[in-house]
Order: C-alpha cells, then sequence, then structure tokens
C-alpha cells in the first residue's frame, strides 16, 4: 500500500465542508432508526462488507456523522442466518456493517474513503487468516447514485495506484440485511480483551485513528 491515507483524504476530504457536530459514543449502541426520524435528519445508509464485521464496526463507529452500525449478513440467499451458518461459507452472505450517517457530516465518498482504509480490497473472499466469500470486500448500494459514485471512486482509488495489485470490491445491490446476533453488536467495545481484538481489530481501529484524526468523534 503506497500512500493510500493520503490519496484518500484528498479524494474525500477536500471539497466537503464539515459541521461541527460531535456525537457520543452512546449513539452508536444498537439503535433502531425510524424512517421519520431518517428523513427529518437527512439520515441516509450505507451497507459495506471488509472482512471481519467486528474490526469494520470498531472503525466506522468511529467517524463523526455515523449514527449507527450494525452488524450483519447481506448478499446471500439463506433467511436469516446464524452466523455459525455464515461462516460455513455455504450462505453466500458476506458479513457487513450497515452505517446510519447524517449526509450533513459526511459525505458518502467520505464513508467511502473509510471503507478502503478499513481492509485490504486487493484481498479476493479473504482478509488476512479470515479466508471464505464471508469476508470479500463488498459494496451494497442503496441507491443508483451511491452505484454511480462507489465505481468512479473505486476505479479513481486503482489509477491513482494507492494498492499495488487490482482492487478487487463487488460493488452490487443490497437485497437483503440480516442483523447479526446481539453478541456481536459493539464488539470490539465489549470484548476489547479478546486475541482477536487485541491482535487483529486494536491495530486497525489505531491505524484508522491516525488517518482520520481530524474526523473522529471527539
Ligand atoms: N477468525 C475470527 C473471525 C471473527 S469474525 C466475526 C474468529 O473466528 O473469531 O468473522
Amino acid at each position: 500500500m503506497k500512500q493510500l491515507s493520503l490519496i484518500l483524504c484528498v479524494i474525500a476530504f477536500s471539497s466537503c465542508a464539515q459541521k461541527q457536530t460531535n456525537y457520543a459514543n452512546d449513539k452508536f449502541q444498537n439503535k433502531t432508526i425510524t424512517m421519520d426520524t431518517a428523513k427529518t435528519n437527512n439520515y441516509d445508509t450505507a451497507t459495506f462488507g471488509a472482512g471481519c464485521f467486528w474490526c469494520v464496526e470498531a472503525q466506522f463507529q468511529l467517524l463523526q456523522g455515523v449514527i449507527s452500525v450494525q452488524s450483519g449478513y447481506s448478499g446471500g440467499t439463506v433467511k436469516n442466518p446464524s452466523y455459525k451458518e455464515v461462516c460455513n461459507g455455504t450462505t453466500g452472505h458476506a458479513e457487513v456493517c450497515q452505517v446510519v450517517y447524517d449526509t450533513s457530516i459526511l459525505s458518502y465518498d467520505e464513508l467511502l474513503a473509510a471503507f478502503w482504509q478499513t481492509h485490504d480490497p486487493t484481498q479476493l473472499n479473504r482478509q488476512g487468516n479470515d479466508i471464505g466469500t464471508q469476508y470479500r470486500s463488498v459494496i451494497f448500494y442503496h441507491n443508483e447514485n451511491q452505484k454511480k459514485i462507489a465505481e468512479k471512486y473505486k476505479i479513481e482509488l486503482d489509477k491513482s495506484g494507492a494498492w499495488d495489485k487490482s482492487i478487487v470490491t463487488e460493488i452490487s445491490p443490497i437485497v437483503n440485511f440480516y442483523k447479526a446476533e446481539d453478541y456481536h453488536q459493539n464488539y470490539f467495545n465489549e470484548n476489547g480483551d479478546q486475541p482477536y481484538c487485541q491482535f487483529v481489530v486494536q491495530p486497525k481501529v489505531e491505524k484508522f485513528k491516525k488517518v482520520f484524526k481530524d474526523k473522529l468523534v471527539k
């Protein structure tokens, strides 16, 4: 990875005026956002797969403008899958994080910058030792605008040479989202001492904090 942080920041943050609103950490608890709340507050939803959802959730939770993050399963054929089924790699689902965000604070472009920072998008169907299609790099877009922005961003990022290899991130329409079991929600914050959290999630979180230091929840 060459200069990825810089490139991501330049692409994402150059034109976006930031409103000085900070959300407290309690905003990240599993909140159900009603359609009415969403409309009134300019909230939008985005869904990303980038390997183990514990890692992805812990990073998105740090960003100003993120209202909630839910870990779940998307893109497969099995209804209401369990974690165990998804781990078998036969459901077609990816581990994903569904992010509700305030568009007056955070743009979809900025979320994409964060998404591409959370993982290595050149690894096909794996992230490190987590191997299987459930760990694929994927953007599940919710509307045509998200699709357009994501496809354009992916091409630009590839061209920029931020990664030595090509980006393999899949860009597909969202067809389903099944919230994961409660014990997967807010996982890193509640299980920080667990070895996987210490050795895999924590370093990613630290790196993310450095790259997005001006954009973090205070
Ligand atoms: N290798 C990790 C992956 C966790 S993740 C939620 C584990 O088995 O704990 O897929």
